[in-house]
């Protein structure tokens, strides 16, 4: 057992608030690509911040589409992995635990995690454009494009594109536990998309240890008290059991 495996695991021994950011990493061993990961296909050619925006949608919402039901057939085939599971468990470890997810892909609820702020949207759920709200889809012709069960307009997925706000209870909450939590773990996150990335920087102002699990360094890596260097399916099992 490293010393950093050791001394993350006695931090974590006396936290009293956990706050938990997850990105793509934590997914990956799921086989879902990380946003790192080149897109493949129809999409090789653009990068997911030219396609996750409401211009991009605008200006070809079919394209658009095609490229969230690929992912979302993705999403649906896989399963949450050990890293998953070890967070869910970690929860009930804790005297209290804020899991925020930039993942759309809603494996850690799946894997049993309570409570997950979901915030940047989740993939397997539509957004009427007209209405603004979470809707069902009409029947639709093959091909078409998904319309609102209720008003007919337009589907879109649930999820925040670039240029777009964060949800204001996720945000909201997300702060919250960012202020006030003693330990923040960054878990499988690049650190590079903002306002999430501000989050651990908010409860390093606010004194909290922060502990980075990441196979390769990242901008937060020198910021961290502890950076466990590895896959998070392999080193959070670990960690919950070195908290033992
Ligand atoms: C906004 C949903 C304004 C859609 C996503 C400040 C500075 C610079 C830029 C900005 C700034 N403030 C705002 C911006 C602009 C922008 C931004 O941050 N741009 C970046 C590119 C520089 N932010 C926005 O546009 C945000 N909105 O600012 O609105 C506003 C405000 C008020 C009112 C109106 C408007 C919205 C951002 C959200 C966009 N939506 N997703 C979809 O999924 O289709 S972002 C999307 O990309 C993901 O959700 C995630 O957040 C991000 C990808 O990052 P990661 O998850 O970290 O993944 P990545 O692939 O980058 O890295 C993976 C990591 O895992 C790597 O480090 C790798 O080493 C590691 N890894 C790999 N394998 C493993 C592993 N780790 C552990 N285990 C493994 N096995």
């Amino acid at each position: 057992m490293t010393t950093d495996l050791r001394s993350a695991a006695s931090v974590l021994r006396s936290a009293r608030h956990v706050c938990v950011l997850t990105g793509a990493g934590i997914s990956a061993e799921s086989g879902i690509p990380t946003f790192r990961d080149a897109l493949t296909g129809l999409w090789s050619r653009f990068k997911p911040e030219e396609l996750a925006t409401l211009e991009a949608f605008e200006r070809n919402p079919q394209f658009v589409w095609e490229w969230y039901e690929s992912r979302r057939a993705k999403v649906l085939q896989t399963q949450p992995n050990p890293g998953h599971y070890a967070l869910a468990e970690l929860a009930g470890r804790v005297p209290e635990f804020t899991l925020v997810t930039q993942n759309v892909d809603g494996l850690h609820q799946r894997a049993g995690s309570p409570g997950v702020l979901e915030y940047h949207g989740n993939i397997l759920r539509d957004r009427c454009m007209v209405e603004q709200v979470v809707a069902g889809r009409a029947p639709e012709a093959a091909g078409r494009l998904p319309r609102c069960a209720g008003c007919g307009g337009l589907l879109r997925p649930d999820v925040v594109w670039f240029g777009e706000a964060i949800p204001a209870e996720p945000m909201r909450a997300a702060d919250r536990a960012a202020n006030d939590c003693d330990v923040f773990l960054s878990i499988g996150t690049s650190s590079l998309v903002y306002p999430a990335a501000g989050l651990a920087e908010t409860a390093l102002r606010h004194g909290a240890t922060v502990i980075e699990v990441n196979p390769n360094a990242t901008d937060l890596s020198p910021l961290a008290d502890v950076t466990l260097r590895g896959p998070a399916g392999v080193l959070l099992p670990q960690l919950l059991e070195a908290m033992l």
